[in-house]
């Protein structure tokens, strides 16, 4: 594998990873991305990986043949530390990466100063639609548009999603309840855009506000997580989880910082500096719900169209929930991405 892959690197959101069009990946692709990456090895010394899940991912985009999307993205997360390289999860920050790369390879024509790109997610079937700014026919990534967790500013990528309900577990509650308890910890099970176990910090000893680096060290806390993670696995149709990437693990506490709620988030084995998009949409959507870990910890607004402030570690993302008859119909969130290179990648 001596030929280079041409790749455009790029920040989406919150994460980091390579864009490539599909036709450009070689056949034997898990294996091309895992010596691209450098996996598996917690340094990724020897490939393009931060070290970290979230610089560890891959977009794989193509023209849609769907009457409704103009391209399709497939999200994979290349393991930093294992063989593995799976598409058992969607991943919303990454989607931010995918306007922007749909436009700048020529996949979809600008149509003004904003162009509309229709996503259709293959990893959960669903669409997603994301508004790049377009001047002059090209893409601009320079603006004042800030999002927790990256310094400075870009150009706004608001993204809205519509039918995120039940995304990989097939039921918004897979098991059918608000409340579940595994292990003895009350859980809710819950999937709008991204499998999620809901749990109380305090009902596994913690404040909730501790520093991702702090939940790391906390051997005895990542051991029962990861006891009832591997029990929700299949409570939640996701079969065996142990190499999977789903469900995540979202602790929540009572806000801090005037929002809705806080969070700290396992995704499953490292504490993530922020929150994943999805992951937020689907806490935000916990919060809603009238029982469960959430529900009596959660400050909801009135009125139809809530925005819900997910605290984090690095800060907050805001959720704008659309709501009619107590079912959350559609989302939206701001991101922001970064073309950092464009160029030849090589395994
Ligand atoms: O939930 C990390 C991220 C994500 C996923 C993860 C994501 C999402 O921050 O939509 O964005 O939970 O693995 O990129």
């Amino acid at each position: 594998m001596s030929d280079g892959v041409p790749c455009m690197w790029m920040r989406g959101g919150t994460s980091k990873g390579g864009y490539f069009l599909a036709e450009d990946l070689p056949p034997d692709r898990d294996a091309f991305l895992l010596r691209m990456m450098g996996s598996p090895d917690p340094r990724q010394i020897d490939g393009m990986g931060g070290a970290d899940p979230l610089t560890s991912k891959v977009a794989v985009v193509r023209r849609s043949q769907r009457p409704k999307a103009d391209v399709d993205y497939l999200f994979l997360q290349v393991f930093v530390d294992q063989p593995v390289v799976t598409d058992a999860q969607n991943c919303g920050n990454i989607l931010a990466g995918v306007g922007p790369f749909a436009i700048e390879r020529g996949l979809v024509a600008p149509t003004g100063d904003r162009t509309d790109v229709r996503i259709f997610m293959e990893n959960t079937g669903q669409l997603a639609v994301a508004s790049v700014e377009t001047p002059n026919g090209r893409v601009n990534y320079k603006g004042e548009a800030r999002i927790d967790g990256v310094p400075g500013g870009s150009a706004p990528i608001p993204i809205a999603f519509s039918d995120t309900a039940g995304s990989s577990c097939g039921a918004l509650l897979p098991t059918g309840n608000g409340a579940d308890r595994i292990d003895g910890i009350a859980c809710t099970l819950i999937d709008n855009g991204m499998p999620s176990v809901v749990l109380r910090a305090s009902d596994l000893g913690i404040g909730g506000d501790e520093s991702p680096a702090d939940l790391e060290r906390n051997q005895e806390l990542r051991a029962r997580l990861e006891a009832i993670r591997l029990q929700a696995g299949p409570l939640m149709n996701l079969g065996d989880v142990e190499r999977k990437s789903v469900p995540k693990m979202a602790m929540v506490s009572l806000p801090r910082a005037g929002g809705a709620i806080s969070t700290r988030t396992f995704i499953p084995h490292r504490c993530h500096s922020s929150i994943g998009v999805l992951g937020a949409v689907t806490v935000a959507t916990a919060c809603l719900l009238k029982e469960g870990a959430a529900a009596g910890l959660a400050q909801v607004p009135a009125g139809e169209e809530k925005r819900l402030s997910i605290e984090h570690p690095t800060g907050e993302v805001t959720v704008i929930a659309s709501v009619e008859f107590e079912e959350v119909k559609r989302t939206a969130v701001l991101r922001t991405a970064r073309k950092l290179f464009d160029g030849l990648v090589y395994a």
